[in-house]
C-alpha cells in the first residue's frame, strides 16, 4: 500500500509551485485530480514546446502520477461539480493570484461549508502585507526572499540560481503542510487552512544568511571573500563561493578546463594535513602558520589556490576519488548532460525514463524521497481531460446523459 493511499487531492494548481507540491503528493500514492480549464488547460502544457502539439517537458515533469479533468468553474454548472469534487475530496491546493478561488466564488469559509474536513492550502507569493496582492514567479521570489542578494560576487549584481527554490521550494513547503494537517485531522476530524508563502519559504532557505546579518553586529564574518582585505557593510554580502557553513571551502578548477571541470572542495579541520600530503606539500601539515583553522582564516584564498594547483592537474572525477579515499569532503561540478547519463541515479529511481503517447520516451526528476514501505513509481503526466468522464462517474457519481449534458453545456 502507498503511504497517501485513499487522500483524494483536489489540484487547482498550474505552472510550477502548486504542481511540485501535488505531484510529491501523488508520488506517495494519493489520487491527485487536476482541474484544468476546458480548452486551455495548465498554460505550462505549451510554455517552452520542444516537439509542435506535444505538452511540454516543463508540464510533463511537473503533473506525473496524476489525473486530469477539465472544468469551466466560472460556469454554473461548473460550479455544481466543482461543488461535488470538494464534498469528495480530503485536500485542495491552488496557487492562482490572489482572490482568485474567492472570485470564483469558493473562499475558505464556504469551502469549509461544503466539507468542514477539508484541507485547503494555497502558495502565494507573499503573506499578508503590503505585497500579499502581488502576482510572483521564481525569480522574483529568489530576490524578495534573500537569496538574490546573498548571491553572486562581492563585485557583481545580485544572482539568481538555477535551483527553483521559489517555485519547487515552496511546493516542498506546501507538501509537508498539507501531511502535517493530514495527521492533525486524524485526530481531530478538522480540516485547517495552509497557507505558503514563496517569500517566505526562499527564506527559511536562507535562514544561514540571515545567521550571519547577526553575525556583523559583531564584527567581520571571517570565512567570507571579504575577509580580511575587503570592507564589510551592515548588509550581508554575496559570499561567491564560500561555503554557508562552518568549514570554509571553494570551487577548484580541474584538467581539462571544460566549463564544468570544477570541484567542490572543503578544508576540514582534520582535512589539512591528508590534502597537503596529496598535494605535494608535507611542509604545510605541521607549520603553525597553515596547520590551524585560525592560521588559516586570513589566507583561506592561499589554501585554496595551492590546493588548485593539484587540482588542474587532474579531472574532476580523478580529484574526487583521490580527495575522498582520504576523507576530503568534495563533489565535482556535474552538468545536466552528465546527471542525465549518471547510471547510478537511473538505479534508485531519482532519474526516471517515461513514454508518453505523444512525446515518446523523456527523462523526468522521480520522487527524491525514499521510504522503505512506499516506494514510488513515476506515471507520465495526464492529457488535458483524458480522466474528465471518469472523474464526473466515479467521484462525482454522474451518469452517460450527465456527462454528455455537462459536455454540450460547456462545463467541461
Ligand atoms: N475554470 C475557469 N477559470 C479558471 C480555471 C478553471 N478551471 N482555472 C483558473 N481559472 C481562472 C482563475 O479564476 C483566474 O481568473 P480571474 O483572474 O478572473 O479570477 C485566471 O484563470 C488565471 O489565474 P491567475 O491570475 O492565477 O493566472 P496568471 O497567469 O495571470 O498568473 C501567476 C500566474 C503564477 C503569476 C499567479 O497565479 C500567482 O501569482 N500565483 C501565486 C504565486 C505562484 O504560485 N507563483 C508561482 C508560479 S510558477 O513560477
Amino acid at each position: 500500500m502507498k503511504a497517501l493511499e485513499g487522500v483524494k487531492i483536489l489540484d487547482m494548481t498550474h505552472v510550477q509551485s502548486g504542481p511540485t507540491c501535488t505531484q510529491l503528493l501523488a508520488w506517495f500514492g494519493a489520487d491527485v485530480i487536476k482541474v484544468e480549464r476546458p480548452g486551455v488547460g495548465d498554460v505550462t502544457r505549451q510554455q517552452l514546446r520542444d516537439i509542435p502539439d506535444v505538452d511540454s517537458l516543463y508540464f510533463t515533469m511537473l503533473n506525473a502520477n496524476k489525473r486530469s479533468i477539465t472544468l469551466n468553474t466560472k460556469t454554473e454548472k461548473g460550479k455544481a461539480i466543482f461543488t461535488k469534487l470538494i464534498e469528495s475530496c480530503d485536500v485542495m491546493v491552488e496557487n492562482f493570484a490572489p482572490g482568485a478561488l474567492d472570485r470564483m466564488g469558493f473562499s475558505w469559509q464556504r469551502i469549509q461549508e461544503i466539507n468542514p474536513r477539508m484541507i485547503y492550502a494555497s502558495i502565494k507569493g507573499f503573506g499578508p502585507g503590503a505585497y500579499e496582492e502581488c502576482k510572483v514567479y521564481e525569480n522574483v521570489a529568489q530576490c524578495t526572499g534573500g537569496s538574490a542578494s546573498t548571491t553572486g560576487f562581492d563585485d557583481g549584481p545580485p544572482i539568481v540560481t538555477g535551483a527553483q527554490i521559489g517555485d519547487s521550494g515552496t511546493g516542498l513547503h506546501a507538501a509537508l503542510g498539507i501531511v502535517t494537517a493530514l495527521f492533525h485531522r486524524e485526530k481531530t476530524g478538522r480540516g485547517q487552512r495552509v497557507e505558503c508563502a514563496m517569500q517566505d519559504g526562499v527564506l527559511n532557505l536562507c535562514r544561514v544568511k540571515l545567521r550571519d546579518q547577526q553575525r556583523l553586529a559583531h564584527g567581520p564574518l571571517k570565512e567570507y571573500p571579504q575577509y580580511p582585505n575587503g570592507t564589510f557593510s551592515d548588509e550581508v554580502p554575496r559570499a561567491g563561493h564560500a561555503s554557508g557553513g562552518g568549514q570554509p571551502g571553494h570551487v577548484l578548477q580541474c584538467a581539462p578546463g571544460g566549463p564544468n571541470d570544477y570541484i567542490y572542495v572543503i578544508i576540514q579541520p582534520p582535512g589539512w594535513a591528508p590534502l597537503m600530503q596529496i598535494i605535494g606539500r608535507e611542509d604545510l601539515m605541521d607549520d603553525p602558520e597553515w596547520s590551524t583553522p585560525e592560521a588559516r582564516l586570513p589566507k583561506l584564498e592561499s589554501c585554496f589556490h595551492l590546493i588548485e594547483g593539484w587540482t588542474v592537474t587532474k579531472t574532476k572525477f580523478e580529484a574526487m576519488e583521490i580527495l575522498n579515499a582520504h576523507n576530503v569532503p568534495c563533489g565535482p561540478v556535474l552538468s545536466m548532460k552528465e546527471l542525465a547519463e549518471e547510471q547510478s541515479l537511473r538505479a534508485t529511481g531519482t532519474v526516471v525514463e517515461v513514454d508518453h503517447p505523444k512525446r515518446g520516451k523523456y527523462l523526468t526528476v522521480g520522487n527524491p524521497i525514499k521510504l522503505s514501505d512506499s516506494p514510488s513509481d513515476v506515471r507520465r503526466s495526464p492529457l488535458l481531460g483524458e480522466h474528465t468522464e471518469e472523474i464526473l462517474k466515479e467521484v462525482v457519481g454522474f451518469s452517460d446523459e450527465e456527462v454528455a449534458e455537462a459536455r454540450d453545456e460547456g462545463a467541461v
